[in-house]
């Protein structure tokens, strides 16, 4: 029989990602999506006839009853949150409601209706935050710096809660910064090679940046789905990190991206001083030789090769928009 999977936040970036990895893996996949004005469909439009929306969202617990009941899934992965950083700054108490007791509301919800399911966790190198210690590992101490990071240490201790507390399949995936021509416009990395696209076009003159000190750790978030998936077929549920183990700045970014399209950054690129955040991640790296021992899981996609690919698509996108 085809495996059932319900996937939280299937209209996102990795949502996406991990409908195309799943449907490949013959499962059959349901989604939530939430009520908007206007649908927001575009991550998905490749796979639209063959998943199943239902609507529901993490602040309400009927509608996770519900569509665990109706679904009978196999495999949950909650993938939905308030994912922006300087967004927590401002709605603190939202993303502290979606990230944090979200997660509880459907753990309550799987407990209730079939403690048999399968449960993933999406959280975050942002828990490490300042932390100390580099590479940051499974062991590794939090050290969170903003709203959103302490709302996925919640929801990450929950996670671990529900399956030491009931026994559950409940895992974590603690995933470095993972990026693709499907990341949100607000990201870094989408700004700045949608920028240059732009700029390249004759459509933009500059781009405003605040902190390019800080260091990521940048994968491709297709290699990224495919560790949660395994981590999801694991013999045991268990906490992975997930990384490429190489950190680049901000600015080596722009430098990358710009030359891409053979100009020179420091000619387009200004500071901004109000998207300087409250309090930031300065260097985050990751030791992923957990996931890549126990799951066989390595990235393919190089630094260089993610960028090449999220430029190439943004000077498609600029001059579809354009027309
Ligand atoms: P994303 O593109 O921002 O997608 C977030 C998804 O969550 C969207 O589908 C969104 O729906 C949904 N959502 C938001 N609030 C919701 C609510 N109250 N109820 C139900 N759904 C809700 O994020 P992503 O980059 O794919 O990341 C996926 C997950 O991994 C997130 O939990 C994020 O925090 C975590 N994470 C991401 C990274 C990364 O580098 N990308 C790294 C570590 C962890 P709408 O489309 O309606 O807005
Ligand atoms: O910022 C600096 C900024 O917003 C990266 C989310 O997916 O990954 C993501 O969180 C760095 C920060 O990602 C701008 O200060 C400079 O140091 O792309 P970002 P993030 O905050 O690391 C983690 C793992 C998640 O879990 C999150 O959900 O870039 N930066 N200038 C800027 N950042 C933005 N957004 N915009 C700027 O203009």
């Amino acid at each position: 029989m085809r495996k059932r999977a319900l996937i939280t936040g299937i209209t996102g970036q990795d949502g996406s990602y991990l409908a195309e990895l799943l449907l490949a893996e013959n499962y059959e996949v349901h989604g939530t999506v939430r009520r908007a004005s206007i649908e927001r469909l575009d991550r998905i439009e490749k796979v639209i006839g063959r998943i199943n929306l239902h609507q529901a969202d993490l602040l309400d617990q009927n509608s996770l009853m519900n569509i665990l009941k109706e679904v009978e899934p196999d495999e949950v992965y909650n993938l939905a949150a308030q994912s922006f950083v300087p967004t927590s700054w401002k709605q603190p108490i939202y993303t502290g409601e979606v990230n944090a007791i979200g997660v509880t509301r459907l753990l309550e919800a799987i407990r209730l209706v079939n403690k048999g399911i399968k449960f993933y966790q999406a959280s975050s190198s942002e828990m490490f935050g300042n932390t100390p210690y580099s590479p940051q590992n499974e062991e590794t101490p939090f050290y969170p710096r903003s709203p959103y990071a302490v709302s996925k240490i919640y929801g990450h201790y929950i996670t671990m809660n529900y399956r030491d507390s009931y026994g559950m399949f409940c895992c974590s995936g603690i995933l470095f910064n993972h990026e693709s021509p499907r990341r949100g416009e607000e990201f870094v990395t989408r700004k700045i090679t949608l920028a240059a696209a732009r700029i390249k076009l004759g459509l933009q003159e500059k781009l405003k940046l605040g902190n390019l000190d800080a260091k990521r750790d940048w994968g491709f978030a297709g290699d990224y789905v495919r560790a949660v998936y395994l981590m999801m077929q694991h013999n045991q549920p268990d906490v992975f990190v997930i990384a490429t183990g190489v950190a680049h700045s901000v600015r080596d970014f722009c430098k990358a991206a710009f030359e891409c399209v053979d100009l020179n950054w420091e000619n387009y690129v200004e500071v901004d001083s109000s998207l300087i955040r409250p309090a930031d991640v300065n260097h985050l790296v990751g030791d992923s030789s957990k996931a890549r021992k126990l799951l066989k899981w390595k990235p393919e996609v190089s630094f260089e090769q993610l960028i090449e690919m999220m430029v190439a698509s943004d000077i498609e996108l600029v001059k579809r928009r354009k027309g």
